[in-house]
């Protein structure tokens, strides 16, 4: 049986991955920007109101995904604020503050928020450790990708190809937990 599930969100990559992630779940992404209310609080409170917001504008079940990048050297700046960082201080100067810091220990975290209008949102967290490259690498992915190095490996995310990236992302981690409990919710 295939799903199809409303996906609330103003960024478009985090569409496109999260499609090719869910493929082998049987889920079909329909991609909604209707924008939510962020409130100010960790990725689990942005996740669970702009779900419950958007499951009753639209008086159906959604998703909505927070995500961010967390640097431990920089007391896990920029974290919550990573979209509005991404766009004033940019790449370049979170290579700037790094400049001479040696422990580059980073990790990206996702949750979903998942919501209907009959319940309470449930959330899933996925998180992705690594870390933070000495200048930018690679242009596929978006945002900090070209900065991020995953444990494991000697690119950054933004010099692997999408789908190598979906194999094992912080996005990857949280829609499969999502994905995993939705099967097992509509199992007959
Ligand atoms: P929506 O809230 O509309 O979904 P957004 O881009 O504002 O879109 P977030 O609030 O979750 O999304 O902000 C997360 C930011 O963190 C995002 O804008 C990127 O700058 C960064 N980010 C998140 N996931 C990333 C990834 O996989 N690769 C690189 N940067 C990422």
């Amino acid at each position: 049986m295939v799903r199809v599930i409303k996906f609330i969100t103003g960024n478009e990559q985090k569409v496109k991955e999260a499609k090719g992630i869910f493929e082998k779940f049987g889920i079909e992404l329909e991609h909604i920007d209707l924008g939510y209310p962020e409130i100010q609080g960790d990725l689990e409170d942005v996740a669970k109101y702009g779900a419950k917001y958007a499951a009753s504008k639209l008086k159906g079940p959604v998703i909505v995904e927070d995500a961010g990048l967390f640097i431990k050297a920089l007391n896990w700046f920029p974290g919550t604020y990573s979209s509005y960082v991404q766009e004033t201080l940019t790449n370049k100067g979170i290579l700037k503050l790094m400049n001479d810091v040696e422990d580059r220990y980073a990790e990206f975290r996702s949750v979903v928020g998942y919501c209907t209008p009959k319940s309470e949102p449930e959330i899933f967290l996925g998180t992705v450790s690594g870390h933070i490259a000495y200048k930018e690498h690679g242009n596929h992915g978006f945002a900090y990708d070209p900065l991020f190095i995953p444990k494991g490996y000697d690119k950054t995310f933004g010099e692997l190809e999408t789908s190598k990236k979906n194999e094992f992302s912080h996005r990857y981690r949280s829609l499969e937990k999502f994905a995993l409990w939705l099967n097992e919710m509509q199992r007959d």
